[in-house]
């Protein structure tokens, strides 16, 4: 296992738009293993291939306390949405320090592959659901702070620039 990269914003790389995966092989279980010891080593409850510079649809989440329940979301296909939405704070371990309200669906139902091929249902809502929404986001190559205004969103590219110029001194 590795832990891999993550790209941070405002890296063009993350608005690439991730292709479908072909076969749940041996290269996505490895991709899968690496992603996941990069999410746990990163504290966070996602991490979406678009993240790591792999740029096929595949994402990786454990909402859970004991962060010891993976869950494997391949080529996931958004299938109904709750009427009802809510105003969220979120964070991104690509956008590190950055919180901000962001509007999702409460509840949602897609169809994907677990971490073995198998096509499962899957319903979320609470934290599962905003996750998967804000997921499934970078895999069209969207970051949340695309939803703040574009004073915000200024503002936040600004300081990512200048955290990565100190960084590379
Ligand atoms: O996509 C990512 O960068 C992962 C992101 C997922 C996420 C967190 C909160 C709301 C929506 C999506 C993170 O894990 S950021 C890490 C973090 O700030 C956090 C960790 C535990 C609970 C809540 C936030
Ligand atoms: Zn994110």
């Amino acid at each position: 296992m590795a832990l891999l990269p993550i790209l941070c914003f405002p890296d063009p790389k993350l608005h690439t738009v991730a292709r479908p995966v072909i076969a749940v092989d041996a290269r996505i279980k490895s991709l899968i293993a690496d992603m996941l010891e990069t999410m746990y080593d990163a504290k966070g409850i996602g991490l979406a291939a678009t993240q790591v510079d792999a740029h096929e649809r595949l994402i990786v989440i454990d909402i859970s306390e004991e962060h010891d329940e993976p869950l494997v979301i391949i080529n996931p296909e958004v299938v109904w949405t709750s009427a009802e939405t809510h105003l969220n704070e979120e964070g991104c371990l690509s956008v590190p320090g950055v919180y901000d309200g962001v509007t999702r669906f409460d509840a949602i139902k897609i169809n994907a592959m677990d971490g073995e091929g198998k096509t499962r249902l899957i319903e979320a809502d609470g934290l599962l659901a905003v996750c998967i929404q804000h997921e499934m986001d970078h895999l069209t190559g969207k970051v949340f702070v695309e939803y703040l205004s574009p004073m915000k969103r200024d503002r936040i590219k600004k300081k990512m620039l200048k955290a990565l110029r100190e960084d590379a001194r």
